[in-house]
């Protein structure tokens, strides 16, 4: 094929696109026949894109060196990223499965956690029994997206880049040459890079009142850059009834599920938390316990535990489709930054658009129960409300030292039962680390199993029922 056809190729190839992305008047016209009907849309739209044989991004590598060679002897810090791509049967909600596909086996990916101005050396792996090929987009990077091409069963590539950029930045798989990238994606292959500021973070003001001699001014609190940190990656689930991708049910906006972390409801209480609160693991203390019994394991619901007066920085990115409108029930967003830029303070909830990203800041008053969900009614309803325990509102600290839990009382209840490890990012500069992590997450058996063998984190389904025991004996 010369030049100038295989030119021409290219730009069928982006205009089919257009029309299936935004459907232009005029890319329309161009596709004889073409309407957007959805039916006719995922069926002859990707079948003419599959017959050209993919889509061929055509980009030269015009922004960045992406030699891993020349990288890795520039005297930077290199940090290696090492992924495999692979598809898995896992749970979802009511006791079914669905077909999903994973970055290292779970959902969301692992998590990279850099320095601005690291160099980050990136490997895919596809097992050669894996049925497709996936790749990976980085968002943390400045290169050619070409580096981003997908890799056959069997293959691994590799890519280097210079994260530039302090933030947090969502990273996907491609697809395959781009086809079925939403598939990939909303089946599961996302998770996040965070690029730590190279000067580090900021100190958090919050801003308070207080009176004096009948004197209401401002009195400014100021807590060190330190912080608890959790990551909380939102998304949806578009699924048909025997669990597979339906394209048609995404290309209407129709999801079946929202997700936070690859799970509905994954942060609510469970039947320990209803024997601890209310004396009997039989007694709900939320209105939605769908992860309830031991025998879910890895997959029982757990909650987010944090101290009073604690600075608490939260690691946010939409992976979805649909936006995110972040709030906290109960809490007022201290500080909001995006890709290292303050965007606003004391705001009671920040909109994020898809593949939109920020760190939020603040600092819990009072001992309590605090939900955060994408306050859109049908997100919240659906899997979107993910609940944090402020201190010790349950009054426990008597009753757990009494029964010999915990030797002494403590400033939250993550010392007693720990914090699920898939909300816990890595260590980073000015990481508060977190007094224990129990293991929780959409991950395979493998992986939970890999986690409990290395003795880092809590095997609660083990552990749960000797504390049961403790409590009521
Ligand atoms: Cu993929």
């Amino acid at each position: 094929m010369n030049k100038r056809v295989s030119m021409l190729f290219t730009i069928t190839a982006v205009a089919v696109m257009s029309a299936t992305l935004f459907g232009s008047t005029y890319t329309q016209t161009q596709i004889a026949g073409q309407s957007l009907d959805i039916d006719k849309m995922d069926i002859d739209v990707i079948e003419q894109i599959h017959q050209m044989g993919g889509l061929q991004l055509v980009m030269p590598q015009a922004f960045a060196e992406t030699d891993c060679g020349i990288l890795e002897q520039i005297g930077r810090n290199v940090v290696e990223f090492n992924l495999t791509g692979e598809s898995v049967e896992l749970p979802i909600m009511g006791g079914k499965t669905y077909n999903a596909m994973t970055f290292s086996g779970q959902v969301p990916g692992p998590t990279l956690r850099v320095t601005q101005g690291d160099v980050v050396k990136m490997t895919l792996t596809i097992p050669a029994d894996e049925a497709t090929a996936h790749g990976n987009d980085m968002h943390a990077s400045q290169i050619s997206s070409t580096a981003f091409e997908s890799v056959n069963p069997g293959e691994t590539s590799q890519y280097c880049y210079i994260a530039e950029s302090a933030g947090v930045f969502k990273y996907h798989c491609s697809g395959v040459k781009l086809i079925g990238m939403d598939q990939h994606v909303l089946s599961g292959m996302y998770g996040i890079a965070i690029v730590d500021p190279i000067n580090g973070y900021k100190k958090l003001m919050v801003e308070k009142t207080s009176v004096s001699d009948g004197n209401v001014s401002l009195d400014r609190q100021f807590y060190d850059a330190d912080a608890l940190e959790f990551q909380l990656q939102y998304n949806q689930l578009y699924l048909t009834d025997e669990g597979n991708y339906d394209s048609r049910a995404m290309f209407q906006h129709h999801n079946t599920a929202t997700v936070v972390n690859g799970m509905q409801f994954g942060y609510v209480p469970n039947m320990a938390h209803n024997l601890l609160v209310n004396g009997d693991v039989d007694r709900n203390i939320f209105v939605a316990q769908p992860w309830n019994g031991l025998e879910y394991k890895q997959y029982q619901s757990q909650l987010l535990f944090v101290e009073t007066d604690q600075h608490v920085r939260l690691f946010i990115e939409n992976q979805g489709n649909e936006p995110v409108f972040f709030h906290i029930v109960g809490e007022i967003l201290d500080r909001v930054t995006q890709g290292n830029r303050v965007q606003s303070a004391a705001t009671e909830t920040w909109l994020l658009g898809g593949s939109q990203n920020m760190i939020v800041d603040l600092v819990f008053d009072e001992p309590g129960a605090y939900a955060a969900v994408n306050h859109d009614y049908a997100a919240i309803y659906t899997g979107a409300a993910t609940v944090f325990v402020a201190g010790d509102p349950f009054g426990l600290n008597p009753v757990l030292v009494e029964k010999g839990v915990i030797p002494a009382p403590v400033a939250s209840y993550a010392y007693a039962l720990g914090n699920p490890s898939d909300a816990v990012p890595p260590m980073g500069a000015n990481s508060i680390a977190h007094p224990a992590q129990n293991i929780h997450g959409l991950m395979t058996d493998d992986v939970a199993s890999e986690m409990q063998a290395s003795g880092d984190y809590i095997a609660l389904w083990e552990v749960i029922p000797v504390v049961a025991e403790m409590l009521t004996s």
